[in-house]
């Protein structure tokens, strides 16, 4: 594992990211990271992952969703009070939002630590006032995201098990797919890319922000971690080991489990000062938004050391032709 990873020469960082902090927060915030981001009625909406406390003595109390509205994906604001948290004894919190518009309404799917195990929600809302819950798994899967339109009549999901037993007892985690024909019962599951796949991966994969679709596939980025037991302090914690990087592949329209083409190489490392420093937890890259645009744009946002939000843009045509390794299996 190389210990320099460089991102993409395609992708752009916004010359003024952050775009979204603890500062813009109008209630208590800390980190404000891991957002879900979408269009919807014309404007663009933001849930983000709000972990709330005090930046200054680096104590954190708990964990809500927030909500932010913006006209042009780079200029937000942030409403009143946070819009979701789960209300019930088993449940610790909810984060890492993920929205995807299908058919009108919108669904949000998120992690949630519930004191049985770590389990994986999906709700749908239509004004992000009230959200029902839809699904959710059993222990351990998150990272879910779903595509934006039923796939031969079925909704389809990418999703993160954990299978810690039977990988040999430490992280060696992949993505996985599944459908559904309600979002309520999900099935028919199948392997979509190994941890062994991604190059700059030695610990775990999972899915990233939900894919868009383009003529030649679903488009999606994913995040890969490395782990070097060489690495100490890096932000709050007295070690932080790991290292999160962004990637990208291409799903097969109709057979989306099939990846018709992955970049070997990242297409985001963290390498900006506020990714790389000065963050809860440093080197830590999640994208958790993309949005494809008329004029062939993407906006690719990102979580950035658990501790910001982030936004970077690329050309499609230069983001497909990036995915030119199939994934033989
Ligand atoms: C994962 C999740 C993410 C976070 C990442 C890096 O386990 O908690 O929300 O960004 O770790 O800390």
């Amino acid at each position: 594992m190389s210990d320099k990873l460089v991102s993409s020469k395609v992708i752009k960082r916004y010359s003024g990211n952050p775009v979204l902090s603890d500062k813009d927060v109008p209630y208590k915030a800390a980190l404000v990271f891991n957002a879900g981001i979408t269009k919807f009625n014309g404007q663009y909406v933001m849930v983000f992952r709000n972990d709330y406390g005090s930046l200054e003595n680096q104590k954190l109390e708990g964990t809500n969703i927030g909500l932010a509205y913006s006209k042009d994906g780079i200029k937000w604001n942030v409403t009143s009070k946070p819009c979701f948290k789960m209300e019930d004894k088993e449940v610790t919190r909810a984060y890492d939002p993920r929205l995807t518009v299908i058919d009108g309404r919108c669904y949000m799917c998120f992690a949630v630590d519930t004191k049985h195990g770590l389990r994986g929600g999906i709700a749908v809302t239509d004004d992000f006032e009230k959200f029902e819950i839809l699904s959710l798994t059993v222990p351990d899967n998150r990272n879910m995201v779903l595509f934006p339109k039923k796939v031969n009549g079925k909704y389809v999901r990418l999703e993160r098990p954990f299978p810690v037993y039977s990988r040999g007892g430490r992280d060696r985690f992949d993505i996985w797919m599944s459908d559904s024909p309600d979002m309520k019962y999900w099935g028919n599951s199948n392997l979509v890319l190994g941890v062994e796949d991604v190059p700059f991966a030695n610990d775990k994969i999972g899915p990233a922000a939900p894919p868009v679709e383009t003529k030649q596939g679903w488009l999606t980025t994913f995040h890969a971690v490395d782990k070097d037991t060489t690495r100490g302090k890096n932000g709050w914690e007295e070690k932080w080991q790991k290292r999160y990087t962004g990637g990208i592949m291409l799903l097969d329209l109709e057979k989306p489990w099939i990846v018709k083409g992955i970049c070997r190489e990242p297409l985001i490392a963290p390498e900006a000062p506020y990714e790389v420093d000065g963050g809860y937890r440093n080197n830590v890259i999640f994208p958790g938004g993309m949005i494809l645009e008329d004029s062939g744009e993407v906006k690719i946002y990102y979580g950035a050391a658990d501790t910001v939000e982030c936004l970077a843009t690329a050309d499609v045509n230069d983001l497909i032709a990036l995915c030119k390794s199939p994934v033989v299996r």
